[in-house]
């Protein structure tokens, strides 16, 4: 793969770099996309399982679509452009904010991860808020076991407010990084597809790394259509040579 030389300049700088990851990003893990084809809401319908009141009416579906999906996060492997990123950051300063919940940048050891949309790793009571577990349940409709509720995961769901610790990290390492690495996304959902944007007007170098790349144009300085798994390990390799 050919980079354009103005991104290896800059990446031989160790530039302060923010990498924004959506579900793309673990697509060569084994799991699937929600909106490509062939992705999850091709064959599910996301107001039915991950809006609240999706969950109220669809609950023992829902509760089975993300034991399912917790189990599938702990058991996939993280593949090489997880490693790269960390490799990255042994060279300059990287900050993750991922949309993604299933803990991959965790799990192959980034150690600046913001989880946008929570993680599937923990649950609570939709009722109550206690704390609770959903991914080994074999029963359902899991209920809490302080009030009865119902147990979903810690994860955003439409129309519901981003973690503000995680949300405000996002901005400010977006509005002073010198690079931003869009990767994986479809842009779709906000407030995250206003980042490359903002990162744009602070001054950074915009690059989009995905096979059907998606940003309006004018926003990205470049982009690198490839698979994540093989547009990541080549950033590293820039930087050796
Ligand atoms: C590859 C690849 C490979 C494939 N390598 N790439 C402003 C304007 C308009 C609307 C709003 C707005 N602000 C808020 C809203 C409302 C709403 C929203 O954005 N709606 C839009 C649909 C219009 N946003 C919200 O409600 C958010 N809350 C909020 O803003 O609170 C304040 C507020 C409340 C009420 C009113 C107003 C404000 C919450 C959003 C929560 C999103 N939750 C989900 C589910 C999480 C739980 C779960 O996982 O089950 O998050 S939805 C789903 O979409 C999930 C994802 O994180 C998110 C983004 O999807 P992503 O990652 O982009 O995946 P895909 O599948 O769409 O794309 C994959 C891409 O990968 C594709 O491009 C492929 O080409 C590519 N790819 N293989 C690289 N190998």
């Amino acid at each position: 793969m050919t980079l354009p030389p103005r991104l290896i300049s800059l990446l031989r700088e160790r530039p302060r770099t923010v990498v924004h990851t959506g579900a793309g990003m673990s697509a060569e893990s084994g799991i699937a996309t929600f909106r490509s084809s062939g992705g999850m809401w091709d064959r599910l319908d996301l107001m039915d399982l991950a809006t609240p009141d999706g969950f109220l009416r669809h609950t023992e579906a829902s509760q089975r679509w993300y034991a399912q999906r917790m189990q599938q996060a702990q058991t996939v492997t993280p593949h090489a452009g997880y490693d790269a990123l960390v490799h990255l950051e042994h060279e300059m300063p990287v900050t993750i904010v991922t949309q993604n919940v299933d803990g991959l940048h965790h799990r192959a050891g980034s150690s600046t991860v913001h989880e946008l949309h929570g993680t599937l790793r923990t649950a609570h009571c939709f009722a109550c808020g206690h704390p609770s577990h959903l991914a080994d349940a074999t029963d359902f409709p899991v209920h809490c076991t302080t009030c009865g509720g119902f147990i979903r995961p810690d994860v955003v769901w439409f129309g519901e407010m981003l973690p503000e610790a995680a949300l405000s990290a996002a901005f400010a390492a977006t509005e002073t990084c010198a690079l931003f690495l869009h990767v994986g996304t479809s842009s779709n959902v906000y407030p995250a597809a206003s980042l490359p944007g903002l990162a744009r007007d602070a001054g950074a170098m915009v690059v989009e790394i995905n096979p059907e790349p998606g940003l309006p144009h004018g926003v990205a300085h470049y982009t690198l259509p490839h698979p994540a798994g093989q547009a990541l390990p080549a950033l590293v390799n820039a930087l050796r040579t």
